[in-house]
């Protein structure tokens, strides 16, 4: 029994192309019943109660958590698979090294073949989105067609879903098709949880035809395609075709004491802390002077550079899809407060009393495990590491009115950080745009538990971009420079490093609000209030450039912490110079140069 009713079997859209589109995929895989989502409150609630009936939602502690649901996933099903994901270009090379590839033929009768009947005793959803404020000329919308009416329920969560978006789709091909203009004004997404088969699982990608095919998964970054295969790895290939730029960044505006309000966009990769800056709590005095932080968007950018030459963002996003481990009342009392209510847990503890618990909460001891087990710390955390909230980032308390502006917000600043115990410095500043887009594509981080595979290597993650690129980074890159022409007025870009540790594996910095330490530095810089050391790297702060003042004493002697250290650096030197070599000759030569001025420097400042 469905608990959605179904909607005509044969749909009836203003969308001929869109009509036609999920007719085909009926006949495909089979459904027994069809559901067009309209976004309402009434289908959210009947969608809720059929996965309460079903067990695929757990109801938690209303008295603590109202509205608050726990999904636990498959075991083996709970991170993104980029062992799995393809970027199908027709030309290999357009994929670039950074992606898996397959040609779109094979990889389509691959798919087809997985989705051929695997619907038969479900509903199909069809759930139009828009990513992006609903009438903002930056946003772009699509249309995901699911089994999973947990994915439907996320989608509405993260995404602005329903009857708005179909009417956008709606006018948006009548132009196009009154243009004679080729292709869809649409992303099509197509997704089922099949058997959850690891055996069985692809998440598929043809940016040439703004296609996405996921099969075999129900976790947030594989079957929420709004989120990293449409805002992300089609919406990238979009942006270099259309002259904007798609990525994996938060937006966050900072207010001095001065009144004026900074947006400034990070790249992390990803649970490297992206939600927590995004939601910073400023230190006690930083509060007290005046200082203010606004969420706008937590894990995606989307940047156009306006008619004042400026770049301006929105995030595509209406919600959070955050780590839940590590979380507090501590680490980030905006994150919590929002995920009192209304929220879904995936793969979560739970408390006897059915409240969510994940490591780095608070000192009690759960009652079961994110798989239903009685709680054993033998069996390992009691959270998966990568155990996730998803709501609505309206819920935030420091979600930025202008975050459902149109036009977006201007962009002051840009900064790229990685996790890296060793070698890079708590910030710098890149010595102009050139410059800038070499230290995003030369950044490097541990990985997390965010995908499968092994946790803490160093890799080389350009802008936090290496999983989520549509195409070939060489280009991607190329792109990036061309920003740099007559009249841009292009924010400043830096690096951060929250994570260096000492010999004995100590953090030298605090972290969590402690960084708008070093935003104030940044924002210093963009206003021209703060001074720098030119090094061989870039920009760093002068000694007392970062106020350190009322911080518990560290180890972090400001040298250790904000200096560079030549003899890991004459390695990272080698390792970019690698890392730049494969990626191959669509590197623009603009970055050679930019490391063949650097190791001259260095050669001539640190001895040979
Ligand atoms: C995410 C990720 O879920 O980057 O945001 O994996
Ligand atoms: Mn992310």
């Amino acid at each position: 029994m469905n608990a959605v009713p179904s909607t005509p079997a044969v749909p009836d859209t203003r969308c001929a192309r869109l009509d036609a589109w999920v007719a085909d995929v009926a006949a495909l895989t089979c459904p027994d019943a069809i559901h067009w989502c309209d976004g309402s409150d009434d289908e959210y609630r009947a969608l809720l109660a059929g996965m309460e009936a079903d067990g695929t939602l757990l109801p938690l502690n209303p008295d603590t958590h109202p509205g608050c649901w726990l999904h636990r996933s498959d075991p083996e099903d709970v991170a993104r698979v980029e062992h799995l994901t393809f970027v199908c270009t027709r030309a290999r090379d357009d994929a670039g090294p950074n992606n898996h590839w397959m040609a779109p033929d094979e990889a389509h009768a691959k798919m087809d073949a997985l989705f051929d009947g695997c619907m038969r005793g479900r509903t199909m959803y069809v759930v139009p989105y828009c990513m992006g404020p609903i009438d903002s000329p930056l946003a772009r919308c699509g249309v995901e067609i699911t089994d999973s009416p947990y994915v439907v329920a996320n989608m509405r969560l993260m995404t602005r879903m329903g009857a708005a978006a179909l009417a956008r789709i709606e006018r948006e091909s009548a132009v196009r098709d009154a243009d004679g203009a080729p292709g869809d004004a649409f992303v099509r997404g197509l997704h089922s949880l099949g058997e959850l088969d690891p055996e069985r699982r692809f998440i598929m990608h043809f940016p040439e035809d703004l296609t996405i095919k996921s099969f075999g998964s129900g976790y947030g970054g594989n079957a929420l395609l709004g989120k990293k295969c449409h805002a992300l790895r089609i919406a990238s290939w979009q942006a270099r075709q259309e002259g904007w730029l798609a990525e994996h960044m938060l937006i966050v505006g900072i207010e001095t004491p001065r009144g004026d309000t900074h947006y400034i966009a990070a790249a992390f990769p990803s649970a490297c802390g992206k939600t927590n800056l995004a939601m910073l709590i400023p230190p006690e005095a930083y509060r007290e002077a005046g200082w203010k932080v606004w969420t706008v968007g937590d894990d995606i950018c989307w940047m156009r550079p306006g008619a004042d030459g400026r770049l301006w963002a929105i995030n595509p996003e209406a919600g959070f899809f955050g780590v839940a481990p590590g979380t507090s009342a501590a680490s980030n009392p905006n994150a919590l407060a929002t995920i009192q209510r209304d929220t879904i847990f995936t793969n979560v503890a739970l408390t006897d009393d059915g409240q969510p618990w994940w490591e780095g909460l608070d000192d009690r001891v759960p009652a079961t495990d994110w798989r239903g087990r009685p709680f054993d710390p033998a069996n390992g955390p009691a959270a998966h590491p990568n155990a996730r909230f998803t709501v609505s980032a309206a819920q935030c308390p420091s979600y930025s009115p202008r975050a459902e502006d149109p036009q977006g917000v201007p962009i002051s600043a840009i900064v790229f950080g990685g996790r890296r115990a060793t070698t890079m410095p708590l910030v710098f500043e890149a010595r102009d745009w050139t410059h800038g887009v070499f230290v995003g594509a030369t950044m490097a981080s541990e990985t997390t538990a965010a995908a499968t595979g092994q946790v803490g290597i160093v890799r080389r993650d350009p802008m936090a971009m290496k999983p989520f690129c549509g195409y070939h980074f060489g280009d991607y890159f190329a792109h990036w420079l061309s920003f740099d022409r007559p009249g841009a007025r292009l924010p400043k870009v830096f690096h951060v490093n929250w994570f260096r540790k000492d010999a004995d594996g100590r953090f030298l910095w605090p972290g969590f609000g402690e960084n708008l330490r070093v935003l104030e530095w940044i924002i210093g810089r963009v206003d021209q209030r703060s001074n720098a050391i030119d090094s061989v790297v870039g920009n760093l702060p002068c000694p007392a450039g970062i106020r350190l003042e009322g911080l518990k004493p560290t180890t972090g002697s400001s040298g250790e912490l904000l200096g560079v250290d030549v003899t890991t650096w004459r390695t990272e030197l080698g390792l970019i110079e690698a890392f730049i070599e494969s990626v191959g000759e669509r590197v623009p030569g603009a970055l050679n140069e930019v490391l063949r001025r650097m190791k001259t420097r260095s050669e001539s400042e640190w001895g040979g």
